[in-house]
């Protein structure tokens, strides 16, 4: 079975079991009524497209978050040509253009299928986390030691998204030492605090631990921990290390806590409930996860709740929780210099929210430019403003930096300090790292393929400078085509000397890994392979263990 076709047919279980167990009124019945309706068949597989491509930014229920509210009463006042349209094109609010991805009756039933009423997925409880979970290699039959000659350090972890597998790779060699398979458009990796497991979450909710001691790296247990879920991290408190982990789904709306040796699921908690405007919201998907290193706590950010909880993970049988009100549509964000404050993106709000770790408050809102995007942000220090975090926007040719110093300069802090101005919109991911004195930003969401496949190269000694845009897609030295290769990711190595940028081409071209040299920035190594399909997040062990960035 190819990683595709594992991926697909988990998730189309799952969606099988919610389409067999919606209490929806048959299709047949609806029919019986003027107004939109489909045939059994072209609900099944608009809800399989509308779930794996749509819900991710306009929820199950279709409530809107980063995308539009897509209930009835709104889509059908749109009505069918206009739906057609603006899936087929996209819109300049964001929304992109599916008409190279989609038949032109998929395009046609989704948007009859938006404006019916939304269909309720089933729950994912302890029962059926215990009933998928795999205790592959028990922990006393893993290694004692590490098994093999690599410099873990040095290895990234890297999505293979549409295959759903990750492919680890050694930063010396550049060779691909495995292909590991994983969950369904797989998402993201974190590492243990140990650095010696990497934790994988697909988002078909499938969570794969791979132990990296192994002679040969492999999943040593999984666990399905959602029906569709995009965040993971692990406790890297003193005391506490791979000990927990905790992974946060969009649904259900909730978040598990595990073993971290071995996933055994141990404690799930609702995120269900009233937003920080005191209306309830039945969808408040959890968005980024992040372990603090000063207490044993998770930074969780509610998405549609705009709440961000502290949980504090040293007693899970009296859980304890700190709920911080911020701003709605919290997305992704990482920690400042000093990882006392954590910075996350309420992207639909056009803020960043800095919660003040130590303290357990809120410490500031910052307004920014339209819809940021920080992956985990970029921290280095400013010659004028002192320490100072990045984050790039979706909606803006800007990247922002917001001061995060209130002792030694606090006239800066928690402001946007400085706009660069950047190759174009779309930005999702900004990078650098303690060694460097470069910030890379990607565009990949620029609808411009030259835009798209370029990267923006700042220099930190001189921001007035003006940054080298550099077509990462052109000095691939990849066969041109009409369809975008989409530069994204830059990671740093373990050294901080190199950056690896993904080239995200379609599901059935060509991608690479594009490896620049830093200081140079010239291209050191083209990272090739039949096998590199779709590659997008790469984490490095080192970098991601020790949240270096
Ligand atoms: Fe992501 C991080 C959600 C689409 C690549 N993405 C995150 C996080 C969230 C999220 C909540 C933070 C996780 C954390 O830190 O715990 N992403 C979503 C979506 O809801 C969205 C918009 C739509 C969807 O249906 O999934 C989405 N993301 C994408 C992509 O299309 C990307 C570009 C390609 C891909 O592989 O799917 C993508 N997201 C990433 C990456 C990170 C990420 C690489 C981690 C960045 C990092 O450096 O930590």
């Amino acid at each position: 079975m190819t990683g595709k076709a594992h991926g697909a047919s988990i998730l189309g279980l799952a969606f099988g079991a919610f389409l067999a167990s919606t209490a929806l009124t048959p299709v047949s019945a609806q029919t019986a009524a003027p107004g939109p309706s489909l045939s059994k068949e072209a609900m099944e597989a608009s809800g399989k497209i509308y779930f794996q491509r749509c819900a991710g930014c306009h929820g199950v229920l279709r409530k809107g978050a980063t995308g539009k509210n897509l209930e009835p009463q709104n889509s059908a006042k749109l009505g069918q040509d206009r739906l057609e349209k603006i899936i087929a094109l996209g819109t300049e609010g964001g929304m992109v253009n599916f008409d190279d991805i989609l038949t032109k009756q998929e395009i046609k039933d989704v948007a009859t299928y938006i404006q019916l009423p939304p269909q309720v997925p089933p729950e994912w409880g302890m029962k059926d986390m215990l009933a998928s979970w795999k205790n592959i290699v028990p922990v006393d039959k893993r290694p004692t030691k590490q098994m093999n000659a690599y410099n873990l350090k040095n290895v990234f972890s890297v999505t293979l998204r549409d295959a759903g597998e990750v492919a680890l790779i050694d930063g010396d060699t550049k060779q691909i030492l495995s292909r590991v398979k994983t969950g369904y458009a797989v998402h993201i990796s974190r590492l243990s605090a140990s650095g010696r497991y990497i934790y994988v979450i697909g988002r078909d909710g499938l969570l794969s631990l791979i132990d990296l001691w192994m002679e040969k790296p492999a999943v040593v247990a999984e666990m399905k921990s959602g029906l569709d879920a995009r965040s993971v991290d692990v406790s890297k408190f003193k005391g506490f290390e791979d000990k927990y982990a905790i992974a946060g789904s969009y649904w259900p709306p909730q978040y598990v806590i595990m073993e971290g040796d071995t996933l055994k699921p141990l404690k799930v908690v609702s995120t269900r409930g009233v937003t920080v405007d005191g209306e309830y919201h039945p969808e408040p998907r959890v968005a980024s996860i992040v372990a603090s290193v000063t207490k044993p706590e998770w930074v969780v950010n509610i998405k549609e709740t705009g709440l961000i909880q502290l949980v504090d993970y040293s007693d899970i049988k009296n859980l304890k929780t700190t709920t911080i009100e911020s701003a709605k549509f919290l997305h992704d964000g990482g920690w400042d210099a000093s990882k006392r404050y954590f910075l996350v993106a309420a992207n639909a709000s056009n803020k960043v929210a800095v919660v003040d770790t130590k303290e357990g408050k809120l410490a500031a809102l910052v307004d920014t430019a339209k819809i940021p995007h920080p992956g985990r942000g970029a921290n280095f220090t400013h010659p004028k403003f002192g320490p100072v975090w990045a984050t790039g926007h979706l909606g803006a040719d800007v990247i922002s930096l917001i001061g995060t110093d209130p002792e030694k300069n606090k006239d800066s802090a928690w402001k946007v300090v400085q706009e660069l101005k950047t190759h174009g919109a779309g930005n999702l991911f900004v990078k650098t790292h303690p060694k460097s004195k470069n910030l890379w930003a990607d565009a990949p969401q620029n609808p411009e393929k030259d835009v798209a496949e370029s990267v923006a190269v700042y220099d930190l000694n001189d921001l007035t400078k003006k940054p080298e845009i550099i077509n990462i897609a052109k000095l691939s030295g990849l066969p041109e085509s009409k369809a975008i290769k989409r530069a994204v990711h830059p990671e740093y190595d373990e050294t901080g000397t190199e950056v690896w940028i993904s080239l995200w081409a379609g599901k059935t071209e060509p991608s690479a890994i594009v490896v620049m040299d830093d200081a140079t920035r010239k291209v050191k190594k083209v990272i090739t392979d039949p096998n590199m399909i779709t590659p997008t997040g790469k984490f490095n062990v080192n970098n991601t263990q020790h949240d270096v960035y």
